[in-house]
Parts: structure tokens; sequence; C-alpha cells
């Protein structure tokens, strides 16, 4: 048994490293996303993953690693009291030759999925698959979380949906961290500056975050506006300055930006509001990087409309990628249908999401995200009603590919000795056992 680690940027190529160097047998031992510390400086994805991976030409590490009942193993980590049967594939689909897709896809003495998992397992798993995909999670992301679920959950004994649900949830949480918690005051940024496309609503989320700060929790707030490229840009920021009664300062040079800066630095907060760009803009989107330059740790959120179609929010976020991004704030949530695209770009982008907002109304509409809220709209009426919308042919056809790509994945799938019932098991017996009988049984099924 060799055991060695694999750092990659994402997951995907973290278990193809692993593949790769131990072959597709590789046992996944631990996954762990390392935060990365500080600014973006002006690259996405600085976070990496560093997973541990064991050839599988031996059992023993795992002989010396006892499945507490009480307390669940994370991994698989099963005695090599299995053995591969010999029996039909559980499910098969004929070529026009008559044979087996199946037996040609896996070598003969592999087990599937259905050998090795218990079908209720397998099942929950298909569901929280689909009903990610469903509420507009993209499917590489998808895809991602389902191996971080997975690989957590495969060794436990008891796997319920709320437990499925719990796994999933902190591995959103893992990935959408926020630094600082805005729900806090404790660590929070002096200087916030939001950027973003036009009209997505930059100058209405500072209006929102300026109300909460000043009026409920009592922070001596100042603004700013960079926005001198249209005619009004400066005055709606002005408005919400005099309603709120909050001194605001226009800059539109880096001599004036220092001015007001130093004009408003006895204030606790304050906010920076910038004239929406056009993505494709480089003159626009390399005077506000060197107007944001003057600031002096400027915690930047880049804000983004869920309304925006998948192929131009990857042309904003390339656009913005040279900026100093801290957190992605979605707005206008209200209007899309979907939500599952806000994670994907939390995500593709390892930037953790700060805000959401979902109206116009000043300050109600804004809200702190949590995984627990993206959990939410994703796991909804909608896409459990999407979801299970499909017809019984497509949905089995659907089973069949997710089961194929949970054969792909390179986690070693084991027998569980377990007392759990929901898997019919009594008495430290493999629950492998007892579903061998039933498939076969079943001729097969
Ligand atoms: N439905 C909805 N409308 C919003 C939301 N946030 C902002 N708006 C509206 O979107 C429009 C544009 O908002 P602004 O705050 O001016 O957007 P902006 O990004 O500052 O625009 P530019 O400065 O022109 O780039 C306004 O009519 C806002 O009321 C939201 O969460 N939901
Ligand atoms: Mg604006």
């Amino acid at each position: 048994m060799q055991i060695k680690t694999f750092e990659a940027d994402n997951m995907t190529e973290a278990l193809k490293a692993a593949k790769e160097a131990f072959g597709p047998e590789a046992v996944i031992l631990g996954v762990k996303t390392n935060k990365p510390a500080g600014r973006f400086l002006g690259k996405w994805k600085k976070q990496k993953v560093t997973l541990t991976a064991a050839t599988d030409t031996s059992y023993a590490v795992y002989d010396e690693v006892s499945i507490s009942k009480k307390k669940p193993a994370s991994f698989t980590t099963s005695p090599p009291i299995f053995r591969s049967p010999e029996r039909k594939p559980s499910r098969s689909i004929s070529n026009d030759r008559g044979t087996s897709i199946r037996s040609f896809s896996r070598p003969t003495n592999r087990p599937s999925v259905k050998d090795m998992l218990p079908a209720s397992y397998v099942k929950k798993l298909f569901w929280l698959h689909q009903q990610m995909l469903m509420a507009g999670v993209a499917e590489d992301s998808v895809q991602e979380l389902m191996v971080l679920v997975h690989t957590v959950a495969v060794g436990r004994a008891r796997i319920s949906e709320e437990i499925l649900m719990d796994i999933l949830e902190k591995a959103i949480q893992d990935r959408i961290r926020m630094r600082p918690d805005p729900n806090t005051d404790k660590g929070l940024p002096k200087r916030m500056v939001f950027v973003g496309p036009t009209g997505v609503g930059k100058t209405t989320t500072i209006a929102k975050i300026a109300t909460i700060y000043s009026h409920q929790r009592k922070s001596s707030i100042g603004l700013i506006t960079l926005d001198d490229q249209r005619i009004g840009g400066i005055s709606q920021l002005a408005i919400y300055a005099r309603i709120l009664g909050i001194p605001m300062k226009a800059a539109s040079s880096p001599l004036t930006l220092r001015k007001a800066l130093r004009n408003l630095s006895d204030k606790q907060l304050i906010l920076v509001d910038t004239a929406g760009v056009n993505p494709n803009d480089l003159e626009q989107l390399n005077k506000i990087e060197l107007l944001i330059a003057e600031i002096e740790t400027p915690h930047v959120h880049l804000v983004l409309s869920t309304t925006t179609k998948a192929r131009d929010l990857n042309v904003i976020l390339d656009a913005f990628q040279p900026f100093p991004v801290r957190n992605l704030i979605f707005t206008k949530l209200d209007e899309s249908t979907t939500q599952g695209n806000i994670l994907s770009r939390a995500i593709q982008t390892g930037i953790p999401l700060s805000y959401y907002a979902d109206g116009r109304n000043i300050p109600d509409d804004i809200h702190v995200m949590t995984a627990k809220r993206l959990m939410r709209m994703i796991f909804n009426e909608t896409s459990l009603r999407r979801a299970k919308s499909a017809s019984p042919e497509i949905l089995a056809e659907r089973l069949h590919v997710f089961e194929s790509e949970l054969e792909k994945h390179p986690l070693k799938f084991r027998p569980y000795r377990t007392v759990s019932t929901e898997w019919g098991e009594e008495n430290g017996k493999t629950p492998y056992v007892e579903y061998a009988h039933t498939a076969e049984s079943n001729g097969g099924r």
C-alpha cells in the first residue's frame, strides 16, 4: 500500500491526478480544501484541494481501523471481508450484438455500484444530484459537491436524507465561507467597494447596507461615488445620502479620491460606489481598477445579477478577474426562477458570497448569504417538482448514468459493517450480502 497526497486547484483535478498515479482503484483517504488567506490578489481560485489517496494493492490498512457503531467513520473503512461476486450485472443495456455494454465498461471482477452500495443510499444521492441540477447548479459543481458528500457519507452506518443534506450543507459552507462575517461588526472592513456591470443594483445595494449600518447598527458611515460616467450617477447616491443623513463625496481621479478618503477617515465604514462597466470596455475597467488601487485595503464586492445569462456571467467574471474581489453579491433573486448558479459561481471562482438581494426595498431586501439559505434556494418545491416531473423512463436512464458516474469514481465502494436496520442489516453482517441475495433473487435487478 502506497499513500500519497495530491494537491490541485479543484476536486476533479485532484481525483484525476490520484487516478493517474494509482489507477482507477485508488482509494481516497481524505479530502481537504485549503482556504486562502488574505485577498485574492486578482486571481480566482487561490484555494487548493489536498487529496490523500492510496493504492489498493492491500486492504491491510483498513483492518486497523475499527468501525465504531456510535461514531461513524468519515471514509470507507470496512475490513476485507468482501469478495467480488460472480454474478450477472444488476442491469445491462444490450447493444445490437446483444452484448452487455456494462460488461464492456467494467472489468468482470469489478463490482457495480449496485453490488456495493445499498440501493436506498444510491437513490438518495441521486435525488440530491437531480434536485441540484434542476435548481440550476452547473453540472461540474454538482459533481464536485457529490464527490464531497459521497466521500463523507460512504463510510457511515446510517444515512438518511437529513444526514446527506447536513453533509452537503457543510460542504457548501466550506466552499462559500465568508470572511469577515457580515452578521457581526467584528472585523468589519473599513472600506467596501462595489463593482460590477451596469444596472445590477450596486447603488441600491450600497443604500441598503448604508441604512443597516447607520440606522440599525449605529455605525458612522461615509459614502464615496466614483460614478461620474453618466447623468444621475452622482445624484442617485446623493439622494440616499441626504435621506440617511450621511456624508457623501464624489471623486473621479486618484487625487480627488485620496482627498475624499481623507475627509471621511473618521468614519467606521466607507462605502464606495463605482460606475457600471461594460465588461468589454477595457479602458473603463482599467480606470476603476486604478482608482481602487488608491484605497487602502479595499474590501471589493463584485455585484452580479442572477438574471444574467450564464455565458455573459463568464465574460463578466473574466473582465473583473484582475480586481481584488473579496466577495460576490447576487441581486435580483426575486426576478429569477432558479438560484443554483449562485452556488456554481462561488464554487467556480472560489470567491465567497457575502450578501444577496431579492427586491428593491431599502433596506429590507438584502440578506447575508449562508449555506442554510443557499440550501433552501436549491432544495425547494420547484426543484423537487422539476426533478420528479421527468418520465419514469428518463428517470431510470438518468439513474443509470448516475450509477455509471459513481462507478467511475475512484472511491472504493466497500461493504458496510453496520447494524443499521435501514440497510436491512443486523448483527454486523454486511448489507452487501443482503443486497446480493436481493439482486440475485430479482434475476439480476
Ligand atoms: N427586482 C430587483 N430590482 C433591483 C434589485 N436591486 C436593484 N434593483 C433595481 O435595479 C435597478 C438598477 O439599480 P442600481 O442600483 O441603479 O444599479 P447599478 O448597478 O448601480 O446601476 P449603474 O450604476 O447604472 O451601473 C433599479 O431600478 C433598482 O431598484 C433587486 O434585488 N431586485
Ligand atoms: Mg449605480
